[in-house]
């Protein structure tokens, strides 16, 4: 390798990406190296594991770099490299007779978490005349983002940068652990560890005691599961001692008088006894949170992967509006996006995803029952997959996701894949289990081959990315869309003739090309704080929704109530016999983005098994010992994993981590099916579904775990 040539600045996208890196290139153009960049606004240095290992995927020898159409059974991994041109009319012929002969609901977008290309995945599936986009959304963040469109009508995020002048002075980490895992939803961990180490008082709501929480002012270690109680008690605390921001609730809020009077039974004693959190500790965050002003909050998948995850968002949502913390410098803001850069994310401008193409009779066969859950639900679109109820879709498009491994109950996706759709395309970097079982697999384009303008999340400011490498075939998502959409007569929907063609489009208002805006790097809204002073929140009312109109409209609790998990020692105590242990799933590692990464050699070597975790005491109790190979096991399937012993749980907690294959071991399957959290769980009883959004309880389920038998010889 020769000496490194060229430094260029762009944009990581190893998670949802927000941290600005160093690209270093050798004079062949190879990529050798990748750093922090001390001078971002958005990461200030910055770089993970992910991050700085990322070319190692881009250069992996196992990489798809050309379509490949299976040429035998499904999974049985034969197939044959064809032409692009071959692959996109092969899919436009495809999809074209399904839309004419049955309808376009028969052929579904499939997803993963925020990525590159979420943005026109969205708009092709409803541009196609589809609703059954599928992704882990009702699990993550979405119940969120839905939640507060009908309560004040925008997302606060927690202004944590000090671009206004203010730091948080109080800072609440609510089942979030974006400071270990590296970033998450548009924040960089650095970025936050700067602000919780500013601010003056700090609560960490979470069942472990995360680095964040031992350094915490206040730790509440609730009982996984529990967070909606204990909103209740801390909202109940707050309009108790009049500790209310009067002004702004009397001026910008509805409903205050039902929710006094709706919260008095939830005492903080009350939530203590679910919690397991002392009242006086409920107290003092409450507290601490209306009194120490600017607060602001971090929150994560602790709060949506469970049966109350809608509930606990509403509530969440109307502490801060309590607090007047809402639109302040160092509270949880509107960010003012940049004006000159058109918009390119479905967060910020719902237009975006195309659902205005929908046509409404289209929108009422999406695969879902439940109110406040985006696009279909993936259990049971799955099951339709399978049983036909209420239809049988035949054609799935997957971009980007392998749900076999992140969708609970993988061997139903595979069952779903391998024997029932009649038409799958998958694009991915590899021959994952999920690409395994597709007819065509298209090679995607990794970020360090992407030209981009990155808006999604980072929405006070507009970043830039730079393709910097091409390997093989692959290519970007958008631009396969774009390409797909043309042939398939969407043109009215995807005006622009080439991914290209649709940046300029991004950057014409800002008189820039792309390349000047490149080279620019970094383009910064003119931020504003306190609008609603003038344009009110954009709810039916105008105001903050204290009490709910539009789930009122729905006949669902306008007010928050909060619902024990279905499997917990309280809910189901003849089953906590046999299940005593609290089980949480799927907590973010450093080192891998869900199951990418585990065949990166750097990346594996940092984190190279499966770990179940487990307080000490408890593994003694249980003659467990570290590095012991045990089984985790609820009423729904057993999965084996390898103990380690951690003493941030309590000792009727466990922590199983998600989204393990082993890529080295045989295809299709790749090991998939041994250590999978998600076949833990169950899809078929309605009560193990947040009744709103559709959420599942990942992170509180109950299961028992045993030593593996393992012969001496
Ligand atoms: N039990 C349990 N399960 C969970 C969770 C949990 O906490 N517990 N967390 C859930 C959450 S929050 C989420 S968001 C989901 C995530 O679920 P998914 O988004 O399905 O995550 P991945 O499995 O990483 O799927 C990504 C796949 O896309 C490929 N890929 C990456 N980038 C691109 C790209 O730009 N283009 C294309 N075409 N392919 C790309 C990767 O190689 C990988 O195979 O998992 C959920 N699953
Ligand atoms: N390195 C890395 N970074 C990632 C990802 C990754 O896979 N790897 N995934 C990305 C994605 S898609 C997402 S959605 C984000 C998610 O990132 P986070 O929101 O941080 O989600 P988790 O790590 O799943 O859980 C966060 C914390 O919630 C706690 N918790 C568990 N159960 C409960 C509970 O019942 N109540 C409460 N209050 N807390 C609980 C856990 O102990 C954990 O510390 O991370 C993103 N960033
Ligand atoms: S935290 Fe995310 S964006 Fe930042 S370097 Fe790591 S993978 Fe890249
Ligand atoms: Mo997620």
């Amino acid at each position: 390798m020769g000496q490194a040539e060229h430094i260029t600045r762009t944009s990581c996208r190893g998670c949802h990406g927000v941290c600005q890196v160093l690209v270093h290139r050798d004079h062949n153009g190879l990529i050798t190296n990748i750093t922090g960049d001390a001078g971002s606004a958005t990461s200030g240095g910055y770089i993970c594991p992910k991050g700085r290992y990322a070319a190692q995927t881009l250069y992996h020898p196992d990489r798809v770099t050309r379509p490949m159409l299976r040429k035998k059974g499904r999974g049985e991994g034969v197939f044959e490299a064809i032409s692009w041109e071959a692959a996109i009319d092969l899919m436009a012929e495809r999809f074209d007779s399904i839309r004419k002969n049955f309808g376009a609901e028969y052929i579904a977008v499939a997803q993963g978490t925020g990525r590159p290309y979420t943005e026109f995945t969205a708009r092709f599936c409803h541009a196609l005349g589809s609703p059954n986009l599928v992704g882990p959304a009702h699990n993550c963040f979405i119940p969120r983002n839905i939640c507060a469109s009908i309560t004040l009508g925008w997302f606060p995020q927690p202004d944590v940068y000090g671009r206004g002048g203010a730091m948080p002075k109080c800072l609440m980490i609510f089942g979030s652990n974006v400071i270990e895992s590296g970033g998450a939803d548009g924040y960089c961990g650095k970025m936050v560890l700067s602000a919780f180490n500013k601010a003056e008082k700090t609560i960490v709501i979470d069942p472990r005691a995360t680095a964040s929480a031992r350094k915490s002012s206040l730790h509440l270690a609730l009982r996984p599961g529990t967070e909606c109680a204990l909103l209740l008690a801390m909202i109940h605390t707050v309009i108790r001692d009049k500790a209310y921001h009067k002004d702004f609730v009397e001026q910008h809020c509805t409903g205050f008088a039902a929710l006094q009077e709706h919260v008095r039974p939830f005492t903080p004693a009350w939530a203590e006894a679910i919690t397991r959190v002392p009242a006086q500790d409920i107290e003092e965050a409450a507290l601490s949170f209306a009194h120490i002003s600017p607060a602001s909050l971090i929150w994560g998948n602790g709060v949506d992967e469970s049966v109350s995850a809608f509930q606990t968002a509403r509530a969440m949502f109307i502490l801060l509006a309590l607090c007047g913390t809402l639109d302040v410098p160092g509270g949880m803001v509107r960010w003012v996006p940049p004006a000159t850069i058109r918009c390119k994310s479905f967060m910020v401008d719902s237009a975006v995803s195309g659902m205005q193409f929908l046509p409404p009779e289209q929108k009422a066969k999406v695969i879902n029952s439940f109110p406040f859950c985006p696009g279909a639900h993936p259990p049971s679109f799955w099951r339709a997959c399978i049983h036909g109820q209420p239809y049988k879709p035949k054609a799935l498009w997957l971009v980007g996701t392998n749900p076999i491994l992140t969708h609970t109950r993988g061997d139903i996706v595979q069952r779903a894949l391998r024997d029932h759709l009649e038409f799958t395309v998958c694009s991915d970097f590899f021959l994952t289990p999920t690409a395994a079982m597709a007819d065509l697999v298209l090679p995607a384009a990794h970020w360090l081959e992407q030209d981009d303008v990155v808006y999604f999340h980072k929405i006070w400011c507009v970043l830039s990315r730079k393709k910097l490498a091409q390997v093989g075939e692959c290519r970007d998502d958008r631009d396969v869309i774009l390409e797909l959409a043309h042939k398939l007569g969407l043109d009215a929907v995807f005006p622009w003739q080439s991914w290209q063609d649709y940046l300029e489009w991004l950057v014409e208002p800002s008189g820039m090309n792309f390349a000047d805006f490149a080279a620019q790097d970094i383009v910064f809204g003119q931020m504003r704080y306190k609008k609603y002073e003038t344009e009110g929140f954009p709810t039916p009312s105008g105001k903050v929704e204290l009490v709910s109109s539009v789930m009122q409209g729905l006949n669902v609790p306008a007010l928050p109530v909060y619902t024990e998990p279905p499997l917990s020692p309280l809910s189901a105590p003849e089953l906590a016999a046999d299940y005593p242990l609290i089980l949480m799933t799927g907590c973010k590692l450093t080192p891998f983005f869900h199951t990418e990464g585990r065949n990166i050699p750097a990346l594996r070597k940092l984190h190279p098994e499966p770990l179940v975790e487990m307080h000490p005491a408890k593994a003694q109790e249980l003659g467990l010992h570290e590095g012991q190979r045990v089984r985790v096991s609820t009423p729904y399937g057993t999965q084996e994993f390898v103990l380690h012993k951690d003493e941030r749980l309590a000792p009727d907690v466990v922590h199983a981590e998600h989204a393990w294959w082993f890529p080295e071991q045989k295809g299709p399957d790749y090991g998939c099916f041994t250590s999978n959290a998600n076949l833990l769980f169950s899809h078929d009883h309605p009560e193990h579904y947040d009744p709103l959004s559709g959420a599942e309880c990942l992170k509180s389920f109950l299961c028992r775990v045993e030593a593996v038998y393992e012969p001496d010889v």
